[in-house]
């Protein structure tokens, strides 16, 4: 694998497996606590992916994902300092939801706090066993900064994302695959193969269809449905037309292409 040219902090390392790139947290000492370092080298890993990388795995080093926010810079901040922090992590990760290319995360161990708001902004999530999810903001008289408010919701629903933050309720890998916070659940240790697996199937897709699925697929899902029918009539047609997708058509048509079927 060669490391791709970033300059990042001692808490990230990048690399890239032809067209992966791989970002992994590397602060096991803290369980890869989340400080501001940290959140600006994400953004800054996500905004200088280059434009031959198809798809990113993300995932923790040591025991754990992330235990979230890193409570030691948690000092005297006033409300607008307070403001600005938050809007810091929501920059870093619509870099993640809404940067150039796909984005699949594999979750061991605690995913907590800020660790799962960090989760929630990738596209798709591989759980191993061991990952547990906790949101310990509300037990520690804070509350979620990173995009939690809006991203959990739209994955288990406002009344569970209010359970587990004013009870402290813990789910299992089990209950996370349940409910869909994560994609998919693996053995404890097989999550990087399965997510290395996922990467490199999403970046032999076009790069349109990556496109349509990141960009337009979650905010036609929030339109009305009348824009949200006229948004995919284009963006449809905009796939099909592309030259690519033509010629993978075409292949079908012409019995090269592969076909649809359990375990292909
Ligand atoms: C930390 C952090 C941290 C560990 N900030 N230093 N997140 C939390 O409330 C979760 C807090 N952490 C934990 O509950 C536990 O550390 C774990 C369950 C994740 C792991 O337990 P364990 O027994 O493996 O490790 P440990 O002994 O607790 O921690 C090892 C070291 O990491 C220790 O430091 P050391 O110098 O004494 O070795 C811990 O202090 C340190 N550490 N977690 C700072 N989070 C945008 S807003 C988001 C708001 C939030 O994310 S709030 C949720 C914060």
């Amino acid at each position: 694998m060669l490391g791709l040219e970033m300059t990042l902090p001692a808490s990230l390392a990048a690399d890239r497996d032809d067209e992966i790139a791989i970002l992994r947290l590397t602060r096991p000492l803290k369980r890869n606590a989340l400080d501001d370092e940290t959140i600006l080298g994400i953004e800054s890993f996500f905004t200088s992916l280059p434009d031959d990388i198809g798809a990113v795995l993300l995932h923790g080093e040591g025991e754990h994902f992330s235990a979230g926010l890193d409570l030691g810079e948690l000092k005297e901040r006033d409300i607008t300092q307070g403001i600005a922090h938050s809007g810091m992590w929501h920059r870093a990760f619509e870099k993640i939801q809404f940067g150039k290319v796909p984005v699949v995360a594999v979750l061991h161990g605690a995913v907590v706090g800020g660790g799962l708001e960090l989760a929630a902004a990738a596209h798709i999530r591989v759980a191993e066993h061991s990952a547990y999810y906790a949101l310990p903001e509300g037990s520690r008289g804070i509350y979620v900064g990173g995009g939690g408010s809006v991203r959990i919701p739209r994955l288990i629903g406002v009344a569970r994302m209010m359970d587990m933050m004013l009870t402290g309720r813990i789910y299992s890998a089990e209950e996370g695959q349940a409910m869909g916070l994560s994609t998919y659940l693996v053995e404890s240790g097989a999550g990087y193969a399965k997510g290395h697996e996922l990467a490199k199937r999403i970046a032999g897709n076009t790069a349109l269809t990556n496109f349509a699925v990141v960009q337009a697929l979650p905010r036609i899902a929030e339109m009305d449905p009348a824009s949200g029918y006229a948004v995919e009539a284009l963006m449809s047609s905009i796939a099909q037309a592309d030259g690519e997708a033509k010629a993978r058509l075409k292949d079908f048509l012409e019995k090269r292409g592969p076909k649809v079927k359990p375990g292909s």
